[in-house]
């Protein structure tokens, strides 16, 4: 689709209110915050050599890794543009160690975010992103809790991410089909420009850290070798979550993030990184799973919850499921 439609998120969202019942006023002006929230993370992403955000912040988040300036940056720019109208009665956050109650609210929604996922490769201009989850509180008219973000990714009525690239690009499913909108910076609005993504049948990236290889389970191996000769398909691994799924999802593919030896429970976070990149795969004709089971009927028990993560064409998920083993040197009970 060319720009010349011109159709902006938020007259997008409008038309679509027609077939998605999902998609309230209330879900649309969340929608149009985060829209907002991606243009002043961009600011600061495209001059970052430039920013005072450059560096670390000096702390560590709840997955003990070192937290960039940027990423406090990003997640107070989603924090507090999210929260000043009221809509949300909790959130969840990789920067927040707890989450964030939203008393001032009698909102009905709940949101889970990585506000910058990727961050450490932002000084080396690497893609990064923002990735997003949306719910509906699990107790209306209660306040909002731990509860309410600790539901399974099939009850996400929202979810999507923002890439910061060669392009800035918002990619977001509302339960009805995948939708892309690029970034013009001479008008200084997103644009539809990806209408019903969807993965294409032939593959042609498999992303893995293959530094891990004698971390893995020896199916996954067997994996890596299957996939290898397969026609057409080469490696492609950029170390961003984000930039990994969408190439993938543009030119089909697989990302694997595998528990390994070292990380048991695989390194990825289920509520704010494998709940709503599995909620977009799977509207893309797509899946993701742990290895085990879907992503999305996984019932989380806590806010930074771990998870391997099989992401992209279903047939390559299939198959990666049908060789996993069990890691070596743990007692699988
Ligand atoms: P590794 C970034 O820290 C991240 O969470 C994902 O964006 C990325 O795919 C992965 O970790 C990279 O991890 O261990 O391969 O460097």
């Amino acid at each position: 689709m060319t720009n010349l439609s011109f159709i902006t998120i938020e007259e997008h969202l409008i038309a679509q209110q027609q077939e998605n019942p999902v998609l309230t006023t209330d879900l649309v002006y969340i929608l149009n915050d985060l829209n907002l929230a991606a243009k002043v993370i961009r600011n600061e992403v495209i001059r970052f050599g430039l920013t005072e955000q450059q560096g670390r912040a000096g702390q560590e988040n709840a997955s003990g890794e070192d937290v960039q300036k940027l990423d406090v940056f990003a997640n107070d720019a989603v924090k507090n543009i999210l929260r000043k109208h009221g809509r949300f009665a909790v959130m969840g956050s990789e920067e927040e160690e707890d989450v964030v109650a939203c008393d001032e609210n009698n909102g009905e929604y709940v949101v889970l975010f990585d506000p910058l996922d990727g961050s450490s490769n932002i000084e080396v201009n690497v893609s990064v992103g923002t990735i997003f989850s949306i719910y509906k509180v699990a107790n209306p008219g209660q306040k909002g809790s731990l509860e309410d973000c600790l539901q399974p990714g099939s009850k996400q009525i929202a979810s999507g991410y923002v890439i910061y690239g060669s392009s800035v690009m918002m990619v977001y499913t509302a339960g009805n089909g995948v939708y892309g909108f690029t970034y013009d910076p001479s008008l200084g609005d997103f644009f539809l420009s990806h209408d019903r993504m969807t993965f294409p049948d032939k593959t042609k990236c498999y992303s893995i850290n293959e530094c891990n290889w004698t971390r893995m389970d020896q199916g996954l191996r067997d994996y890596i070798d299957w996939i290898r000769e397969q026609p057409g398909v080469t490696a492609r691994y950029v170390g961003s979550l984000v930039a990994d799924f969408h190439r993938n999802l543009l030119r089909g593919g697989i990302y694997v993030y595998p528990a390994t030896t070292n990380c048991p429970n695989g390194k990825l976070r289920l509520l704010y990184e494998a709940n709503p990149l599995a909620f977009i795969a799977e509207q893309a004709g797509g899946s993701a799973s742990n290895g085990d089971m879907r992503i999305m009927d996984i019932k989380p028990t806590e806010l930074h919850e771990k998870c391997a993560l099989y992401i992209g064409n279903k047939n390559l998920v299939r198959k990666a499921e049908e060789l996993k083993q069990p890691l070596p040197g743990l007692v699988h009970l």
